[in-house]
């Protein structure tokens, strides 16, 4: 790939343009029983033989519990704007429901407030993935009742630190907890029943939409909003059926989160597509689900490829794969965020995540990631062409500060900018986290792009 010159980057960026990191608690906080928390459904999916690659857990991860004030130093070092985290939900209420657990409320009173004396937003996410066990073992997502544990949860939340966090999003990628989680089985709480899927991310999106109305009556300032995972999908052939395969897989991981959230309808291909394993859906439910956003949280790793028979090989692209399999494809973004300013309403987006597991050496201190830099580099460059042809955006994170605990992968794939050694919980900011730094410390030197609203008056 060319190289991109950060200077230059940056001169296509707005100086009030939100740069961050992003972590999520399961992934890097550890400390899975201390000070009253309760077990989440990683914490057990974990248990379970075969579920994780390397059989590991996140009992420890990145010790971020226990280390946060250097962590937090690290983030002030890399000179980002915010800080986007998630709370582990059974760390601050270890039942989903009833009494409190104060030490887990104050870990991230701290975070916060170290945050804002570090000069960093606190971008907060209140559920990426890491549900109490304790609703689990009453039908977790599936559950109705969910839907209003996860409201009281963000009321709780909210009281507590809404006036001094800068954007509250409900979910993380929905679709991942409804598919991976309930109809592949292949992340936490691995149930393989498409009904089941399709009712969890019912509630998990009006679950969503109730949770805004409800911050809203209590007076929370923070911006609130949600975070999908999207992708570009298009058909491997010209062929009908491929076609028609991936207009349903559009349907399914696109359409189905944004038609509701922001049209007030799910789509009615996949409705017919789906039969039985529809969502049973309430009246007055898609008018909650579609109440209106500060803004939309976008995760973009790469595009998608359908055809009708599965068997589209990505080695066949002839772009560079991630250590995910993942192909490289950075204008796969900016087609994403046009399509989805011109096919929907939406208010203004943020890449949420964005970034890239590669096999990483850590050799005399240093972690040479150019091919990271790169995927960094030009994927930011996707969306200063959005920008350019009128997309809001408002905001880049990259994913991750830290390599950490990757799901169903563990920890043998590294998504990190900062380098962990797991045996010493040594950090060593890798060379994408310099160019990072250093394109951030660009922008001293750039002249402001000129606002696209008003350049356009
Ligand atoms: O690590 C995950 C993150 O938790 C959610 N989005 C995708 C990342 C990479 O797989």
């Amino acid at each position: 790939m060319t190289r991109i010159d950060p200077l230059q980057l940056h001169q296509r960026f707005p100086r009030d343009f939100i740069w961050g990191v992003a972590t999520s608690a399961f992934q890097i906080e550890g400390a899975a029983t201390a000070d009253g928390k309760g077990p989440s459904i990683w914490d057990t999916f974990c248990r379970q033989p075969g579920a994780i690659a390397d059989g590991s857990n996140g009992d420890i991860a990145c010790d971020h519990y226990h280390r946060w004030p250097a962590d937090l130093d690290l983030i002030k070092a890399l000179g980002v704007d915010a800080y986007r985290f998630s709370v582990s939900w059974p760390r601050v209420q270890p039942t989903g429901e009833g009494a409190w657990n104060e030490p887990g409320l104050a870990f991230y009173e701290r975070l916060v407030d170290g945050l804002l004396a570090r000069g960093i937003k606190p971008y907060l996410t209140l559920n990426h993935w890491d549900l109490p066990q304790a609703l689990q073992d009453r039908g977790g997502w599936a559950n109705r009742d969910t839907v209003h544990r996860f409201v009281d949860y963000a009321c709780g939340m909210a009281a507590r630190l809404g006036d001094r966090v800068a954007a509250i999003t409900t979910h993380n990628e929905p679709w991942v907890v409804a598919v991976l989680g309930h109809e592949t089985g292949i992340f936490a709480p691995g149930i393989k029943r498409r009904a089941t899927a399709m009712q969890a991310a019912h509630h998990l999106l009006l679950s969503h939409g109730l949770a805004l109305q409800a911050l809203r009556a209590q007076g929370c300032s923070s911006r609130l909003g949600i975070v999908l995972n999207l992708s570009p999908i298009g058909p491997a052939t010209s062929r009908p059926e491929d076609v028609a395969a991936a207009r349903l897989e559009d349907g399914r991981s696109v359409r189905w989160y944004m038609d509701p959230l922001f049209k007030g309808a799910y789509p009615a291909d996949v409705l017919e597509h789906l039969g039985a394993d529809a969502p049973h859906i309430e009246a007055d439910d898609l008018r909650h689900i579609a109440t209106p956003m500060d803004f939309l949280g976008v995760n973009y790793y790469t595009r998608s490829v359908v055809s009708a028979s599965g068997t589209w090989d990505v080695k066949t692209s002839g772009r560079a794969l991630t250590d995910m399999g993942w192909e490289v494809y950075p204008e796969g973004l900016t087609e994403l965020l046009l399509r989805l300013h011109h096919d929907y309403r939406v208010p203004p987006l943020y890449v949420k995540e964005n970034g890239a597991a590669f096999k990483d050496q850590l050799v005399n201190g240093s972690v040479h990631d150019a091919e990271r830099t790169d995927y960094i580099a030009h994927h930011i460059a996707a969306v200063a062409d959005a920008l350019a042809q009128g997309v809001p955006m408002a905001g880049y994170m990259v994913w991750s500060l830290l390599d950490n605990f990757e799901w169903a992968s563990g920890y043998e794939k590294r998504f990190g900018i900062v380098h962990v050694d797991y045996s010493t919980q040594q950090r060593t900011p890798k060379d994408s986290a310099l160019w990072y730094r250093d394109f951030l410390r660009a922008r001293a030197a750039a002249p402001a792009a000129p606002d696209p609203v008003l350049a356009g008056a």
